[in-house]
């Protein structure tokens, strides 16, 4: 890999991977809009906001690959979200289009699909049921994804991001923990393999409640390491067992699908 984009690097997941992919690429090339310090060796700063178009065409050019986290990251209002999550991952996709096709791995969430109940298992199949504005761009950044791979041949692959945390910072996480770890060696996957096509998964550990089923990824050889377990105890400890009936139970989004329309 010569030239890896990372956007939103500027973020908390931006930050990881800034510090964990040091060297993985010749050049890292880093964006946001927020403040992004100083360049180390090997990376070069673009600062750039993902809503102008012209601005990402620019970002873009060049590139080998493209980790996509920019952009809103909770909910929010519709507008905001529009500029940076639905116009800014079309500009992405759409540039990338125009320079080469770069593989892109694209952040999506858990709440594309956060209406689904816990009791149910999800997989490669199961339907997008957004709990949230938030989580009505992450749907449309993952049809987004399938529409570039099938009309363009633009490779990609959407992860649906449980909880990526140093530690679970609830019961709820003791299903959704993304270690870190296991992030950075998704990532690393998703550029090794030798074709990926348009893939939709899971971003979970090998936690021992497991709402997620990866088994149609199983070619990108990406098999999660750490558990949420070790943090059980602690986590119990401090958070008091739930109604069941609670909405933010019932359902795999939590809070995002408990909570009201963010707009009223
Ligand atoms: P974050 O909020 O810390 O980082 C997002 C970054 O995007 C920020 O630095 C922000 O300045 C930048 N950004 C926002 N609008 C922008 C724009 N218009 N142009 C350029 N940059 C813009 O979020 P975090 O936690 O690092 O998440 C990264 C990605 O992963 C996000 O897309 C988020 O939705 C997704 N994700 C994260 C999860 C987690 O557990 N951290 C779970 C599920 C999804
Ligand atoms: C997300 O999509 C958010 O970006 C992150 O802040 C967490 O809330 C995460 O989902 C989650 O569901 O825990």
């Amino acid at each position: 890999m010569n030239r890896l984009l990372i956007t939103g690097a500027a973020g908390s997941l931006g930050r990881l991977l800034r510090e964990r992919l040091a060297g993985y690429a010749s050049v890292l090339r880093l964006s946001d809009i927020a403040d992004l310090g100083q360049a180390g060796p090997g990376e070069e700063l673009v600062p750039c906001d993902l809503a102008e178009a012209a601005a990402v065409d620019s970002l873009v050019e060049g590139c080998d690959g493209i980790v996509h986290l920019g952009g809103v990251s909770v909910e929010n209002t519709f507008e905001n979200i529009l500029q940076s999550n639905f116009r800014g991952t079309y500009n992405l996709f759409d540039a990338a289009r125009r320079h080469g096709a770069p593989r892109i791995l694209f952040a999506s969430s858990n709440h594309a699909i956060g209406f689904h109940r816990r009791e149910d298992r999800l997989d490669g199949g199961s339907r997008q049921k957004p709990d949230s504005l938030y989580g009505l761009s992450k749907a449309y950044g993952e049809n987004l994804g399938s529409y570039y791979f099938d009309k363009f041949g633009l490779e990609n692959v959407a992860v649906r991001i449980g909880s990526c945390y140093p530690e679970p910072k609830d019961r709820r996480m003791l299903a959704t923990w993304l270690s870190p770890d296991d992030f950075v060696r998704l990532v690393k996957r998703v550029f090794e393999a030798t074709r990926v096509g348009h893939t939709v998964l899971y971003g979970a550990s090998a936690n021992r409640e497991q709402w997620w089923d990866n088994g149609h990824a199983a070619f990108l050889g990406w098999v999660p390491q750490d558990s949420s377990e070790q943090f059980r105890a602690k986590v119990e400890a401090a958070h008091p067992r739930q109604d069941p009936d609670d909405p933010a139970v019932r359902f795999q989004g939590g809070s995002f699908a408990a909570a009201g329309h963010f707009e009223d």
